[in-house]
């Protein structure tokens, strides 16, 4: 028989301990003899310089190991809202979210994300409240608090005897007895009766998590009262791992990471109940790419191999690696596949087990399992692979739209298409990372999760392909329109040496509701322009839309009617005409009281209540306008209108607002007047720019 496999992802608010906890499972499982620190910055996950450096992580890291006869493939996603998309990732092929909680903290922002993150995917939920030794923890809010944003299939399954300072006592209403850590980060306990003075809740808490359980056995409630209003742990499992498998329980479990106390148990209990991958995903369905028609891989052939890519690391030590999770058959190197994003086939080559940045070969990979291939040709994150016999594609990772825009330019000329290629390559490791080549503002523009995210963009662009490029502000895409009415009668007349030039026209300038776009209306009448050249017209003004006449800006939402002219019967030709439209529209145009428009984004700002505030401060501040809040458990949501023009660095000052604790969400929303002084500045501005250019 094959070896059983747990697949789980520690998710959560940015510092909770995730990566600690981590350490210290891998150290339980006997993974290593020594147990890292974020301090030390010697831990299996955050191995990366950057990550050692910055004492947080940025990549999902997968730890796979073996322990009790089970494999684990524990992924330890990080929690700044910067890397947002890893935890997606994550949770897209893990089965079991362990969501970790800060206890002097509550729930945060963070940890509501990630709820959401695992609602979508519908993984089961496991709640670990850690650094339950810092002062001032009340373990009991954080149950509550969790219960009411969460629901109350959250139920207790451990609480802390001694929490604070010096915490190493737990007492676990599963087993019924109190768990004594040793203090000395071995992280190993031994088993002691319930102190009187917590055996009443204990009792209470013990049947509230049989209660809960019991609807997915039916004998557990006549056991346990057969028993004395008592369960044996080992009568529990089947029922605690069926609840944990359908989302009828998420168990609250505790821990200090840090001094190791509790980790153990958390191995333990993972082991013993978390879904195996078919409780959990019985029956993975996609898309069969030629008929467009959904499949169940449960129809696939025995021999069929479904896989599916949910990250892709370009390291220099570690070469190209793709992580995936095989959903169907089995994975040998020399297989060939067929990858269904491009139709393209691969052949596996190796595929290794990972463990943070050890990797050691693996024979196949089976159902399941979590793994990584070496040289994939052009296999990127999101794409499923699949054999001939039973091609499909799986349900992609639905990655955020970015919330942030800045523009980079290159320190050294030359240099723009190394850039370009590695910016695409850095897109297709991190697609919550875009790069747009924006021509209207002919500027990069680098878009993502936040600016720590980008930085670190700009870092390994340099590190990796060795060009150095500096973030700058992003260009404004204004508009120009006008709002009054222009009537204007341009001639056109060129008399030197051989042909002449001849075109007059008149135009009447109108404005056109917002998004309605340019109109050309053709009013002559009697001939006086003749039909051939009324087109040119048309086509003269076309071709200044591009650049408008205030500050060269498009310009939108402009009607013009041609309703008067003149023509020469020999030096009338398409470019007089041209020309004409052209200057008789730039005259009108100035002349018909014209605006610059500026984009307005509306945006979603999530803060805990006590920001609000210096939250809606900060808005007006920004020429925003408030459109409505609303409240989301214990958060606050804000929606408001932002010229787009007063949201650089929104993310930052946010994060700095509200001590890390907010997050936001902007789109484009629709295009307004700029406030006159404003407008006035970007025009002064480019009339500049147009003289130095003529210089
Ligand atoms: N007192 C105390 N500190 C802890 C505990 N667990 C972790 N820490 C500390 O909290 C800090 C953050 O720990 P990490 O393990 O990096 O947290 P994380 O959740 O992985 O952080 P990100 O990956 O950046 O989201 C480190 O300084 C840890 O030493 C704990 O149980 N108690
Ligand atoms: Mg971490």
């Amino acid at each position: 028989m094959s070896t059983p496999i747990r697949n789980l992802a520690i998710a959560g608010h940015a510092g909770c301990g995730k990566t600690t906890l981590a350490e210290g499972i891998a150290f339980a499982a006997g993974v290593t003899n020594r147990r890292g620190t974020i301090l030390e910055g010697n831990t299996l996950s955050d191995y990366h310089p950057d990550e050692i450096s910055r004492k947080h992580s940025i990549n999902t890291t997968l730890l796979s190991f073996t322990n009790q006869n089970t494999k684990l493939n524990l992924l330890d996603t990080p929690g700044y809202a910067d890397f947002t998309g890893e935890v997606r990732a994550a949770l897209h092929v893990a089965d079991t979210a362990l969501i970790m909680i800060n206890a002097p903290a509550g729930v945060e922002i963070g940890t509501d994300q990630v709820w959401d993150y695992s609602t979508f995917d519908q993984n089961s939920v496991i709640f670990i409240v850690n650094k339950i030794d810092a002062p001032a923890v009340h373990f009991d809010t954080v149950v509550e608090e969790l219960k009411s944003h969460f629901g109350h299939e959250a139920a207790v399954v451990q609480f802390p005897y001694n929490a604070g300072p010096g915490f190493n006592k737990i007492v676990d209403v599963m087993k019924m007895k109190l768990l004594n850590f040793k203090t000395d980060g071995s992280g190993t306990y031994t088993e002691e009766d319930i102190p009187a003075d917590v055996s009443e809740k204990a009792d209470a808490l013990h049947k509230e998590l049989v209660e809960i359980v019991a609807e997915s056995d039916d004998n557990l409630m006549e056991e346990f009262f057969a028993n004395d209003g008592k369960l044996d742990e080992s009568h529990f499992s089947g029922g605690i791992h069926e609840s944990l498998a359908h989302r009828k329980l998420f168990p609250i479990l505790c821990t200090a990471a840090e001094p190791n106390i509790g980790t153990r148990r958390i191995l333990e209990f993972i082991v013993t109940n978390a879904p195996a991958p078919d409780d959990h995903m019985a029956d993975v369905h996609g898309i069969n790419p030629e008929t467009k028609q959904e499949v169940s891989l449960n129809k696939a052939p025995k021999d069929a191999t479904t896989l599916f890519v949910f990250k892709t690391v370009s390291e220099a030590h570690l070469g190209d690696l793709s992580f995936f999770r095989v959903f169907h058959g089995e994975l040998k190197p020399g297989l060939d596949l067929v990858n269904e994003a491009n139709n393209r086939p691969e052949r596996i080559a190796q595929i290794f087990s990972m463990c943070g940045k050890t990797r050691k070969e693996m024979p196949t990979a089976g159902i399941g399992d979590i793994a990584a291939a070496v040289k994939l040709k052009d296999t990127h994150t999101n794409n499923t692979l699949s054999s001939k016999s039973f091609p499909v594609v799986l349900k992609p990772i639905e990655f955020p739209e970015p919330v942030i825009a800045s523009a980079v330019r290159a320190k050294n000329k030359g240099d723009e298409e190394k850039i370009a290629i590695g910016l695409h390559a850095l897109h297709e490791e991190d697609p919550t990372f875009v790069v747009i080549h924006d021509p209207e503002l002919n500027q990069i523009l680098i878009q993502g999760q936040g600016e720590l995210q980008l930085d670190i963009i700009v870092k390994r662009l340099k590190e990796r392909y060795k060009v150095d490029v500096e973030i700058i502000e992003p260009r404004i895409p204004f508009r120009e329109t006008i709002r009054g009415n222009a009537d204007t009668r341009y001639r056109h007349k060129k008399q030197s040496g051989g042909a002449g030039q001849f075109g007059e026209v008149a135009i009447k300038l109108a404005p056109k509701k917002r998004g309605e776009g340019y109109q050309f209306v053709d009013a002559i009448v009697g001939g006086v322009v003749s039909n051939k050249h009324i087109p040119a017209v048309d086509k003269g003004i076309h071709e200044f839309l591009g650049h408008g006449p205030l500050a060269g800006y498009p310009v939108v939402d402009v009607q013009v009617t041609l309703y008067d002219g003149k023509e020469h019967p020999v030096d009338s030709n398409e470019n007089a005409f041209k020309t004409a439209g052209k200057m008789a529209f730039k005259e009108g145009f100035l002349a018909a009281k014209p605006v610059l428009l500026e984009p307005i984004f509306s945006i979603e700002v999530t803060v805990p209540g006590e920001y609000m505030g210096d939250v809606l401060g900060d808005i007006s501040s920004r020429r925003g306008k408030v459109q409505g809040m609303d409240t989301k458990g214990s958060f606050e949501v804000i929606k408001a209108l932002v010229p787009l023009a007063e949201l650089h660095h929104y993310s930052s000052r946010l994060r700095s607002l509200t001590q890390g604790k907010g997050s936001h969400r902007q789109r484009f929303d629709h295009y307004e007047d700029a406030p006159k002084e404003f407008a006035d500045k970007i025009i002064a501005t480019h009339a500049k720019a147009g003289v130095v250019e003529e210089e």
